[in-house]
């Protein structure tokens, strides 16, 4: 096994969440109070199963798959669009690919140092969050 993101993370950091939102269609009122939030991530990782648990005082996201088995994600409570996911290894990079409606979108989990790196994609839009070990 490559690398193990189990363990429950903070955001710390949070670049261009605006632009992925506005690519996503969020509307500005969502937007205003999703920009404020400091989520809270808990990740589950037994072999090639994975729960990642997404939390804060607003909205709860919760997704679950295996590496390699694409799945219908539905996002519930983000922008409600249906997708389906396919999650695989690139080195020790965890790679999703969302396709749906919109283009070029996914999202790359990575661990540098102490800390969980969150690279999240749609369009043309590119929003980077960093989380440290509650
Ligand atoms: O994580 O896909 O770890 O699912 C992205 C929010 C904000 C709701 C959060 C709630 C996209 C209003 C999930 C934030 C913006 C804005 C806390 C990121 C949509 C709606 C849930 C994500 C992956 C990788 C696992």
């Amino acid at each position: 096994m490559p690398v193990d993101f189990s363990g429950t993370w903070n955001l710390i950091s949070n670049d261009n969440f605006e632009g992925y939102m506005t690519a996503l269609g969020i509307d500005f009122a969502t937007r205003k109070i999703a920009k404020m939030l400091k989520p809270q991530k808990v990740i589950k990782q037994d072999g090639d199963s994975f729960s990642i648990h997404t939390t804060s005082t607003f909205r709860d996201y919760k997704l679950q798959f295996k590496i390699g088995e694409e799945f219908e994600e539905d996002n519930k409570g983000l922008d409600n669009r249906k997708c389906k996911s396919l999650v695989t290894w690139d080195d020790d990079k965890l790679i999703c690919v969302q396709a749906g409606e919109k283009k070029n979108r996914g999202w790359t989990h990575w661990l540098e140092g102490d800390d969980l790196h969150l690279e999240l994609r749609c369009e043309n839009q590119v929003c980077k969050q960093v989380f440290k070990r509650a």
